[in-house]
């Protein structure tokens, strides 16, 4: 049980540039309609919000064959990665928590990177639990769509150097034995076989099925603490039942479930191991009135502490004895 109130810094990367589908770079503002500032200061934690990272977009020319070109979707990856790896990396150092709101997933290989900044100097490890729907471990390789969202892992596993603009000083690095991909139901063929021969450990859909989602997720979670790992938590809103979970541009059956995704919340806040946390791919424009950002406020706040019968109550003990 970590010890409360925390200081909790904001940021949001306001991009859809890794995404096939425009709208996820409204997503900080919807959580901040949705009452994410609120939601943390209700249990008594202190926030601080920077705002959100933006790239000014060129205007389009009335020539329908002007859309933003894929070199420019990238230089706008590249950009805000760094500036979010810069700006977590503060935050980090100066003692606070980094909650980063997106924007599509392509803003990880920033966030994740500073994680790893702060974290190598000290010795300390890291471990990733990537909650997600997808692995987005493709490479320009092995990528179908060939869109950046679907690649962050791979990059900052060190699988591909993309060009020049990705040697920069800014890249953390992380051990893909140091990654679990919980969630996952939707992995690319030649996605697959990279995330095999590395080792990353996924936990997909119907090893939860099987197990448990307590028992599923008790694993990473007694996994980063034997480390003695910051753990980082990357959520993705698609790993979440699209029934309950509309908001994003790439859907897929057979997510998680409201109490599940929420016990995932409510055991990490109480492994008081988590030290940072993404919340992306929220898509304010293919949501129904609000209903996914209120969802993730929600799970956002079970990882700060909510809990249905108040702290007194305490984690729940588990029989773990066979
Ligand atoms: N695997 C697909 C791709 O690389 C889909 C990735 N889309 C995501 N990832 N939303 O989380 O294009
Ligand atoms: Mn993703
Ligand atoms: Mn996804
Ligand atoms: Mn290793």
């Amino acid at each position: 049980q970590q010890a409360r109130p925390r200081r909790i810094d904001l940021l949001g990367v306001a991009t859809a540039s890794g995404a096939s589908v425009r709208g996820c770079g409204m997503g900080p503002e919807a959580l901040r309609v949705a009452g994410l500032v609120e939601a943390l200061m209700e249990l008594e934690h202190v926030v601080a919000d920077h705002g959100d990272l933006r790239r000014p977009q060129p205007e389009l020319s009335l020539d329908p064959s002007s859309t933003r070109l894929p070199d420019e979707r990238k230089a706008d990856v590249l950009d805000l990665a760094a500036r979010a790896s810069d700006a977590g990396l503060a935050i980090l150092q100066d003692g606070y928590f980094p909650l980063f709101i997106g924007g599509d997933h392509s803003i990880s290989m920033g966030t994740i990177s500073a994680v790893a900044r702060h974290c190598a100097p000290k010795g300390k490890p890291v471990h990733v639990i990537w909650v997600d729907a997808h692995a987005d471990y493709n490479t320009p390789d092995t990528s179908p769509s060939g869109n950046l969202h679907g690649m962050p892992l791979a990059l900052l596993c060190g699988e591909t150097e993309f060009d020049e603009s990705f040697r920069g000083a800014w890249l953390g690095r992380i051990d893909p034995h140091d990654v679990t991909i919980f969630g996952a139901r939707s992995i690319d063929r030649e996605e697959r076989r990279l995330v095999q021969a590395r080792g990353v450990d996924v936990v997909d859909m119907r090893k939860i099925d099987q197990l448990g989602v307590v028992a599923a997720l008790q694993k990473v979670i007694d996994k980063a603490r034997a480390a003695g790992a910051h753990l980082h938590v990357s959520f993705d809103v698609d790993s979440i039942d699209p029934a309950i979970a509309p908001g994003g541009g790439t859907l897929v059956p057979g997510g998680l479930t409201y109490r599940e995704a929420h016990l995932v919340m409510e055991m990490l806040h109480d492994s008081g191991l988590v030290g940072s946390l993404d919340v992306v791919e929220l898509n304010p424009f293919l949501d129904h009135g609000g209903k996914t950002a209120t969802l993730m406020v929600d799970l956002v706040a079970s990882l700060f502490g909510r809990s249905i019968m108040g702290e007194e109550a305490g984690p729940v003990e588990f029989i773990t004895e066979g």
